[in-house]
């Protein structure tokens, strides 16, 4: 049976969305240029008043905001609202430059908590769930939205944060967790310890995990699903538009529902800026129409993926997005091609390897090195030479075919890749350093 958190609204025809849409937009833009003297010169550069935006048709004149822009106004420049109503921050976990920090005021607060107990009940959540955190709590916002949405659910949240595995597990059994919510790559780290301590999916009563926060692949999804013996939900969000829940999946599990009235997405030409029709591939851009406090317009947000308003199963009819392939910034040109890590962890996945890898490209001689490091799993552990080199082999061909360009593959012996208890570091860039 499909549960929803706010039926009326998640279900609502496309045109009642358009309209809702429309609406908020004209309000937003007001609010902007009454209170966000940063974006206001911005409008004015282009020549806009508000009176230019009449509804959603209009979007498409409005100036982008970027990084640059939220590094640019740091700390305070963006602010909608006086400090005084404001009631929390959050920041991002960048770790170049300034931090940008985001605004929350208790509307914003309430919203953001509504968009994740959209997402806990679309993973089938109800008031007799017990919901285990273990995303980061602090200034990440997976650990504060998550834990939001399931006080509104009504579940009873387990506030563990990330961290302390064996106590997780120790927890998830004594208290009979039923929804899991971190990070894939911590989930996938969860589901190892439980094997290394002798327990399988039938011991833990976990039914279903609401994994985001870092591009994760179909191939690691069904591992999780696997050996956590619960059904992997992805969820999308970023600091800048709130936090966790800006999109999560439904029992289809064929992409994500955009929260689009409170988001209104875009895909364009990351180069031009142009807006590129449904079902394109691109950068993802959003504009939020009712945040107060840190009201974003046409966020660029370097994701790239792509849009659909196809019917779902579900009988929800907001747009969804797919799986975002990584970030632009991710996107690694090696040799000069694009190279995404979520290609390279399809092809170790497909080839039964678990999602502990690192790829570590340098530059020796002006040529690109292209190393693959990827951790044979227990079942597959061995001395024997000739076994190993046939296995880096049949990956360095896989991986030729899938990317068009050659890498160095080496096995490792299991548990010598670090794992992570947030976001997995899956690329080291010598070129950078
Ligand atoms: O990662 C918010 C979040 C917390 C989302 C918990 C989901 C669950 P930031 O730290 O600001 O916020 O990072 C945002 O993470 O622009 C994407 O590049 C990436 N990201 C988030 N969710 C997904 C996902 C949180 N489901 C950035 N798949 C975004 C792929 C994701 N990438």
């Amino acid at each position: 049976m499909e549960r929803y958190y706010q039926k009326e609204i998640e279900c609502a025809p496309y045109e009642k969305i358009r309209e809702i849409q429309s609406e908020k937009l004209v309000k937003q833009v007001q609010h902007v240029w009454d209170n966000v003297p940063y974006y206001r010169k911005k409008m004015e550069e282009k020549g806009l008043t508000p009176g230019d935006i009449k509804s959603v048709d209009d979007l498409h004149k409005l100036p982008f905001l970027s990084k640059a822009d939220l590094r640019d106004a740091y700390p305070y420049g963006l602010l909608g609202m006086p400090l005084k109503d404001c009631v929390r921050i959050h920041s991002t976990s960048g770790t170049t430059g300034k931090r940008v920090v985001a605004y929350y005021t208790q509307h914003d607060v309430d919203l953001w908590e509504d968009c994740c107990a959209r997402a806990l009940m679309a993973a089938g959540a109800t008031d007799e769930d017990v919901v285990q955190v273990a995303y980061g709590y602090g200034l990440f916002t997976g650990g504060a939205g998550l834990h939001g949405g399931s006080h509104k659910v009504g579940a009873l949240t387990i506030p563990i944060s990330s961290g302390n595995t064996d106590r997780q597990i120790m927890f998830a059994m004594d208290l009979s967790a039923t929804v899991l919510c971190c990070t894939p790559s911590y989930a996938a780290y969860l589901g190892e310890r439980m094997k290394e301590l002798g327990y399988g999916p039938d011991d833990i009563p976990l039914k279903a995990g609401i994994f985001g926060a870092e591009a994760w692949s179909e191939e690691m999804r069904k591992d999780i699903e696997k050996t956590l013996g619960i059904k992997a939900f992805d969820i999308y969000g970023l600091t800048e538009l709130s936090g966790p829940g800006v999109a999560f999946e439904c029992s289809a599990q064929s992409g994500m529902h955009i929260n689009e009235d409170h988001f209104i997405a875009e895909i364009i030409d990351p180069d031009t800026e142009e807006v590129l029709p449904e079902g394109s591939t691109g950068e993802l851009v959003f504009t939020a129409i009712d945040k107060e406090a840190f009201p974003m317009i046409r966020y660029r947000t370097k994701d790239i993926c792509k849009l659909t308003r196809e019917k779902c199963s579900c009988g929800r009819t907001h747009i969804k997005m797919a799986k975002p392939m990584g970030r632009s910034d991710d996107m690694l040109i090696i040799r000069g091609v694009n190279v995404f890590p979520s290609q390279i962890e399809t092809v170790l996945m497909n080839n039964g390897y678990a999602a502990n890898y690192q790829i570590i490209v340098d530059r020796v001689n002006n040529t690109d090195t292209f190393d693959v490091q990827v951790e044979m799993t227990p079942e597959m552990f061995t001395d024997n030479i000739g076994e190993i080199e046939a296995r880096q082999r049949k990956l360095s061909d896989d991986l030729k075919a899938m990317l068009g360009i050659k890498a160095k593959v080496s096995l490792m012996a299991p548990k010598s890749i670090a794992r992570s208890e947030g976001k997995a570091v899956r690329v080291v860039d010598k070129r950078k350093i």
